[in-house]
């Protein structure tokens, strides 16, 4: 897509991670260039940071391939539209084609062989490192073997890092299947302009653990029978930095009355988990613009080891969080570190059982975490201060989380200062966090303790005070210098679920 997404969140977690994944595109086919350039590791740790963009970090895979080649060598592929009849056989161990579209119309086409049950992970990298800008934003579809079956789209990374395209799909069935690359503007049928310096790399590689490529611990891949916390899959994590560690866990469900059960334990550094789709999910869909997963409504349910509910998430695919980005929310629970729990997956409450009912989940064990509540804090004289920080907005962004406890009683003051003509943007969520909070009710005050703006979380609605596309409401500007107060409290607490948090990201702009 063209455009970026202005994300303000409300975690200022650096979760320093490399999240996704395989190290490897290993140095293909094409050239020499051993660039087991990071492409996709490293690059989503993003979402947690702090600032405002989430996708400011085009970070690493730009190091990429010193390759000087033009991608000359490899062009091997088609190069021209004749479709999947002419596909270029290409691996699943994450071999790199280098390649470009020498037309702004053109589309390559490449094969690749599955067994039933696969998992694959199909990836471009822009980057190729000749000096010059790179203008192709690929998108990758997926197709049955001779073309005439469309399994699957993708366009961006969500949360979008750079132009490059992500796709993981689960073959339902043995076989030749047809990938195609081909740029935004022709996909989406919009002008396709002059550029014929087209190049990307791409590869497709295995999500197997024995596969080359993959960061060690990173794959879960679900072993039936898992139905039960006796019988749960155990996951290995990778590790992350300081001590932070993260892991897919994946499967998919068989009928109606599957549940995929995996433990974990967080590590004694870790102060909070976070559980969240993967991006076949991360648009919002099922069906071919939810990586070709046929799962309409999924539902995540931590548990301690005992079975008892700590958050439960019970999203619809297709439902719309809000209108600016449309991912399903994530659980992001304080737990201690050193804590022992257990993820069962589950269809959601709508959910009929489908043809490739597919999921990814990623798990974050985090080692830092917002600023947290000091009690009591239940008016404007005793509020919790609000630490600030520079953001990469040129403006300020303070993060801060607590506990409604008990709900109906408990209210949490935190203060913060403010410029005259400042603009303060809000970006909250409890339930939408995997809390149990019923009601979270987040709001400003001025110094004088008048109430200025209130908003109620409804469902999974992110509470989101900008002026960015989908908000909630509009930012406050205010109009003098002085202390001013967000001001949290809830209905009551869900007798489902233990969690009771909420966080909030308090961003000022000059
Ligand atoms: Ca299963
Ligand atoms: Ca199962
Ligand atoms: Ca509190
Ligand atoms: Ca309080």
């Amino acid at each position: 897509m063209k455009y970026f997404w202005l994300i303000l969140l409300a975690m200022g977690l650096a979760l320093d991670v490399g999240m996704l994944a395989c190290t490897s595109n290993g140095d293909g086919a094409s050239d020499s260039d051993s660039d087991s350039d990071s492409d996709s590791d490293s690059d989503s740790d993003s979402d947690s940071d702090s600032d405002s963009d989430s996708d400011s970090d085009t970070d690493s895979d730009s190091d990429t391939d010193s390759d000087s080649d033009t991608d000359s060598d490899s062009d091997t592929d088609t190069d021209v539209p004749t479709g999947c009849d002419l596909a270029t056989p290409m691996d699943t161990a994450g071999t790199f084609v280098d390649s470009n579209l020498a037309t702004p119309d053109e589309i390559d086409y490449y094969s690749i062989t599955l067994a039933a049950g696969d998992f694959v992970q199909i990836f471009t990298d822009i980057h190729d490192g000749d000096g010059t800008p790179e203008l192709l934003d690929p998108v990758i579809t997926l197709w049955n073997e001779d073309g005439t079956t469309l399994l699957a789209t993708a366009d961006d990374q969500i949360p979008r890092q750079d132009m490059d395209s992500e796709l993981i799909y689960r073959a339902p069935a043995a076989g030749t299947y047809c990938v195609a690359i081909e740029g935004w503007e022709n996909w989406s049928g919009q002008s396709a302009g002059t550029t014929t310096d087209w190049n990307y790399g791409m590869a497709a590689l295995l999500m197997d653990p024995s596969q080359a490529g993959w960061t060690a611990g990173l794959l879960n891949p679900e072993a039936e029978t898992n139905d039960t916390i006796a019988a749960a899959n155990t996951m290995t994590m990778a590790a992350g930095t300081g001590n932070a560690t993260f892991g897919r866990a994946y499967g998919d469900l068989g009928g109606a009355t599957d549940v995929d059960v995996f433990t974990y334990t967080l590590p004694s550094a870790a102060v909070a988990t976070s559980i969240g789709f993967y991006k076949p999910f991360g648009a919002g869909s099922s069906g071919v613009q939810g990586h070709g997963s046929t799962l309409t409504d999924g539902m995540v349910t931590l548990t301690d080891m005992s079975g008892n509910v700590i958050s439960t998430l019970d999203v619809s695919f297709d439902g719309t969080y809000w209108t600016g980005i449309n991912t399903p929310p994530d659980a992001n629970i304080p737990l201690p570190g050193g804590t022992q729990v257990a993820v069962h997956f589950e269809g959601g409450t709508g959910w009929t059982p489908g043809a490739n009912d597919f999921y990814v989940l990623e798990i974050m064990n985090q080692t830092s975490d917002n600023t947290g509540e000091v009690e009591t804090n239940n008016t404007a004289g005793t509020a919790s201060t609000t630490t600030f920080a520079a953001n990469t907005s040129g403006g300020y962004s303070g993060f801060v989380m607590g506990a409604i406890d008990p709900a109906a009683t408990d209210v949490d003051y935190w203060s913060f200062s403010a410029v005259a003509g400042e603009e303060i943007a809000l970006a909250c969520g409890a339930a939408s966090n995997g809390s149990g909070l019923v009601g979270a009710t987040f709001a400003i005050h001025n110094a004088s303790d008048t109430l200025l703006q209130t908003e109620t979380e409804s469902g999974y609605d992110t509470i989101l005070w900008s002026s960015v596309t989908g908000a909630s409401m509009a930012a406050i500007t205010v109009t003098a210098s002085a202390t001013y107060y967000l001001v949290i409290s809830a209905t009551s607490q869900s007798a489902a679920m233990s969690a009771n948090h909420y966080r909030c990201g308090i961003h000022r702009s000059p």
